[in-house]
């Protein structure tokens, strides 16, 4: 084959593998206020990890977190929905396609407040922390633990 035919080739067997895999993750749609800059970097993360993301802009985000059980002391800033999950903060896409593969019993998975190293919270000085599943009393355990330096 000539190397133009190889390329293109190549190319929409690329396509297709991208379009197979984001096809396989469920839609997430995303709750947050339109002026939220971290919240927008979030959404960048989940989509160059493959998801196909949705997004939902209202200026008093609390109500959305009241309605899918986010109790305060677990609450960050944006707030989505991805395969009957709640994903609260600044979860790594890493730790949302575990929780899709293993389905444990939880409401959702969240990082409470907004980590400094955290995906979409880049900062000179990156800090450890957890994601946390939830249940509907508001009780959380540790999922998942990050240490810098971090590559989402
Ligand atoms: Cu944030």
């Amino acid at each position: 084959m000539k190397p133009l035919v190889l390329w293109t080739t190549w190319v929409l067997l690329a396509a297709a593998a991208i379009a197979a895999h984001a096809a396989s993750l469920p839609e997430v749609l995303v709750y947050k206020s339109p002026t939220c800059g971290c919240c927008g970097s979030w959404v960048d993360h989940m989509k160059a990890s493959g998801f196909r993301v949705k997004v939902v802009e209202q200026n008093d985000v609390m109500p959305i977190k009241q309605r899918f059980g986010v109790p305060d002391h677990l609450a960050s800033c944006h707030t989505a929905l991805v395969g009957g999950y709640v994903v609260e903060g600044h979860v790594p896409a890493s730790a949302v396609k575990r929780l899709l593969k293993e389905r444990p019993t939880a409401v959702g998975v969240t990082v409470p407040g907004m980590p400094i190293g955290s995906p979409g919270m880049d900062g000179p000085n990156p800090e450890p922390f957890s994601t946390q599943l939830f249940d509907e009393r508001g009780r959380a355990r540790v999922y998942e633990s990050y240490r810098p330096p971090y590559r989402w």
